[in-house]
This record gives C-alpha cells, structure tokens and sequence, in this order.
C-alpha cells in the first residue's frame, strides 16, 4: 500500500521529484517498456507459428515469412537486367583448390558415360541431348565469386554453353516465354526452380568445365548450372532433367524455408 501510494506519486503530473525519484520513476518506465516489447515478440512469435504453411510451394515457413521473402524477391527482381552483370575477376584471383559442397543427388548409382540430358518442351515432347551436341554450341568463360548462403564464398572459373544462347540454337523460345526453368538430379533427389529473366540472364550457363578441365565429379559433371546472379543453392550440380513452367517449380531448399528467389 505504501508502495503503490509511492508509486503513485511519481506520477503524477504537477509534482517535483527529486533526482532519487527521478531515477526510480525511469526505472519503472524502463521496465514496463522492456516487459511490453518481450511480451508483444512473445505474442507474435507465437502468432507467426500459428499461421498456415507457404501454400505457392510444397513443404516451407508460415506466410508471413514466406510474405518477407516474397518482398525481397520483388526488390531484387526489378533491379536484376542483361545489363546488370555480377562482377567478374582476373584470372589470378582464382582459388587453387575449389571446395565441393552439396551432395544431394549425387549418388553412385549414375553412370556418366550414359548421361544425357532431357529437355521437356512445351508440346510434351522431349529433347535428348548428349554433352557433344553442347559443345558444339558457343563457348562462355566466367570467374566471378560463388557464394553460398552457409556464408563461404570463392572465386572460381567455369566455362559452358550460355543457357540463352542454348534456347536459340535449339528454338526453345516459346517454352523460355513462360515463367521458371526447372531443373532436376537425374535421380530427381535435388531440383531448383529459377525465374525466367534470370536464367536468360548473359552470364548463366549451362556448364561442363571447371579451370579449363571437364568438371569433376563432385563438382557435377557432365553439366551443371552456373547462375552468377544466385546464391550457391541455384547453382544444381548433375543436370538430368529440364523443363519449363509458368508456377513455381518444385524447389529442395524453398521447402526448407530459404529464399526461393535467392538473388544476389
Ligand atoms: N545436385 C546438387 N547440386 C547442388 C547441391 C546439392 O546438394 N546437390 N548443393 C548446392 C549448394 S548449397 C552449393 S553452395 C553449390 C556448391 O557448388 P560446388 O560444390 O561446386 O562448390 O552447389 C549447389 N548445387
Ligand atoms: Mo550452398
């Protein structure tokens, strides 16, 4: 009772306080913001937990999450365009010994002499291709640094078949008309879904060779995606399948709850 009447009184408006009561009066300010911030983190933690599943994409976070990722995508992709290239490095920048990382679909039990990649066209007819029938189509160098979201990066030199000039060649562009490129391990454990403007971005390639040597194993030979303007989740290593899709393609990590769009 005395308290509360002590308490009182260092509110009240028209009284002066001396500086102990000053202090004492911050001091219970203080904490009742502090106790209404935690409360309110508290309250929407909660709340965000309670929210339904990303329905756009199998598996993920709560929408609310999902709505700030969406958010970033639309900042990034309005400042993504052919002109805007990631920045590339001299040779002597690039790093000695490349660090694999990722092994999801990438088993033993593929046969690299056998590979081919499929290309499922608009119509329902697919495309084969073999690694030869690449080769034959114009080469791209790039070195720029490959960044991973785990927070590693390197600089490093791969070379391959631009993925626009690859569309033209094989008359594809109806199909890169539509919205995403889906790609898929051939044994369809790891799969990525990228927006069309970037994969038609000039610096994205369909790559079979890393330092001027076909691509090790681990790093996914015969082909893999090289996306410049992606962190290294995008970047699927053994091609097997391809395709072409107006909704988001289903995407391994995006139903993790990383960032679907994963712009740089
Ligand atoms: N098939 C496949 N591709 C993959 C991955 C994977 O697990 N499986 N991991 C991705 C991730 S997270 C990164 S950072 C890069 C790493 O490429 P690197 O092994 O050439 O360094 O590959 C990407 N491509
Ligand atoms: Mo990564």
């Amino acid at each position: 009772m005395i308290m509360a009447n002590f308490v009182s009184n260092l509110f009240r408006s028209n009284k002066k306080l001396t500086v102990d009561e000053f202090i004492v009066k911050k001091t219970i300010v203080s904490f009742f913001f502090l106790f209404v911030f935690f409360g309110a983190c508290i309250w929407s933690w909660k709340w965000i937990r309670h929210q339904p599943v990303d329905p756009g994409i199998r598996g993920g976070v709560q929408r609310p999450l999902r709505n700030v990722l969406n958010t970033n995508e639309a900042i990034f992709s309005k400042i993504l365009s052919n002109h805007h290239l990631a920045k590339t490095y001299p040779a002597s920048e690039v790093v000695k010994n490349v660090r694999p990382n990722g092994n999801i679909g990438m088993g033993n039990d593929f046969d690299p002499a056998n590979w081919k990649m499929y290309v499922i066209k608009k119509s329902g007819d697919t495309l084969t291709l073999t690694l030869d029938d690449l080769k034959k189509l114009p080469k791209t160098d790039i070195i720029f640094n490959f960044k991973c979201i785990e927070g590693w990066n390197q600089v490093t030199r791969w070379a391959g078949v631009r993925f626009s000039d690859f569309i033209k060649a094989y008359g594809l562009n109806e199909e890169a008309s539509m919205k995403y490129l889906g790609l898929m391990t051939p044994d369809e454990a790891y799969y990525v879904g990228i927006d069309m403007a970037s994969a038609l971005h000039p610096q994205t390639i369909l790559c079979y060779e890393l330092n001027g040597q076909p691509l090790p194993i681990k790093e996914g030979f015969p082909l893999r995606l090289i996306i410049p303007v992606k962190y290294g989740i995008k970047h699927l290593k053994r091609i097997g399948t391809m395709y072409f899709a107006n909704n988001r393609p289903p995407d391994y990590w995006a139903e993790r709850g990383y960032d679907y769009y994963s712009g740089l």
